[in-house]
């Protein structure tokens, strides 16, 4: 048989890059990640940014892909997705983490934490290891912390200048009793629903109102809606880069490593941006026409939540201490 020349050589480098092909694919892994934010937010440039320096280190044999906008699913199947591998990595808030890791309700509850910066140190801190250990132990790698600011209350109706004003206003929460119980003890009606429903919700008067911090207020042009803006600064909560542990221990310790260290430098990264962008996304609310209502004391607010505290520390006795060991960090 004549097997022309050309054709043989065809075979060949088809079989080669076949080969090629095979052994790259045995050993090179393409992550798939969850974002709620759009591009340009801070979380989703220190999330790109960690993507791009973890291809680049590992030479591409771990690739990483963010998806952005909640496009993959909302917040609670997110974190239910890559708690068992179907997604490998996303950036969480630590709110809707609550029905899944009972400890991380602590970082729920309202004015727990004293001020930004004292947040920090304390998930810096040895705290901080306690809460990613609990995560660990349902299927999350804890390997940063993001920031996510102070949470305020908007609505569209008038400015919140004492809990009596948040009566009868359906406000929207995060997916976690505590925000209902929140709610609740000042007198609203609280709506659980994902972020992205909320500005439709807001024009049809499903909802008078909801909670946030400037930069996702703003992102959302939820100041269009809900223009009065009320300094309650209620919740601090903390978010987190987290890792499928199954994607995880499928890594070889030297890539962990890599991917550590991309994880930390997107957290100090993260945090910069986000100093900023809070600055910026206020001005912006404001050039949008929204009302800001500077609350000097917090006192009124503080001891509306007293309920909340007892109706906690009944369901969960244990966590009092963590309350505590919060409080005694500077
Ligand atoms: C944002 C946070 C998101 C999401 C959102 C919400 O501030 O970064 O992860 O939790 O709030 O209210 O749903």
């Amino acid at each position: 048989m004549i097997i022309a020349k050309p054709l043989l050589r065809t075979t060949a480098l088809a079989a080669a890059v076949f080969c090629l092909a095979a052994t790259s694919s045995a050993f090179a892994k393409n992550w798939r990640g969850w974002n709620i934010h759009a591009p340009g937010y801070a979380n989703t440039v220190a999330l790109e940014d960690f993507a791009k320096a973890v291809g680049e280190k590992t030479n591409g044999e771990l690739t990483l892909k963010v998806y952005n906008n909640a496009v993959l699913g909302d917040q609670p199947d997110a974190i239910e997705q890559t708690r068992n591998g179907a997604l490998d990595f996303g950036n969480f808030n630590l709110g809707p983490m609550g029905p899944v890791v009972p400890i991380t309700n602590v970082l729920s509850l309202p004015f727990v934490f004293s001020s930004e910066e004292q947040m920090h140190h304390v998930m810096d801190g040895k705290i901080g290891k306690e809460f990613a250990d609990a995560i660990e132990k349902k299927g999350l790698v804890v390997l940063s912390w993001f920031d996510s600011g102070a949470r305020s209350m908007f609505n569209d109706k008038h400015p919140i200048k004492a809990p009596a004003d948040v009566k009868g206003l359906k406000i929207r929460v995060m997916d976690n009793q505590l925000y209902v119980d929140m709610i609740d003890a000042m007198g609203g009606n609280a709506t659980p629903m994902p972020m992205g429903s909320i500005y439709q919700s807001l024009t049809t008067g499903v909802l008078d109102g909801a909670e946030n911090n400037y930069p996702s207020y703003t992102e959302f042009n939820l100041y269009q809606v809900a223009k009065y803006y009320s300094t309650t600064d209620h919740l601090i909560i903390p978010e987190c880069l987290c890792i499928a542990k199954k994607s995880w221990d499928a890594l070889d310790p030297k890539t962990q490593g890599i991917v550590r260290q991309a994880a930390l430098d997107a957290q100090t990264e993260q945090r910069e941006l986000w100093a900023k962008a809070s600055d910026k996304a206020k001005q912006d609310a404001v050039k949008g026409g929204a009302k800001i209502n500077e609350i000097k004391d917090l006192t009124p607010f503080q001891d509306a939540m007293k309920p909340v505290y007892a109706k906690f520390y009944k369901k969960f006795p244990d966590l009092q201490k963590v309350v505590e060991e919060i409080r005694a960090v500077k």
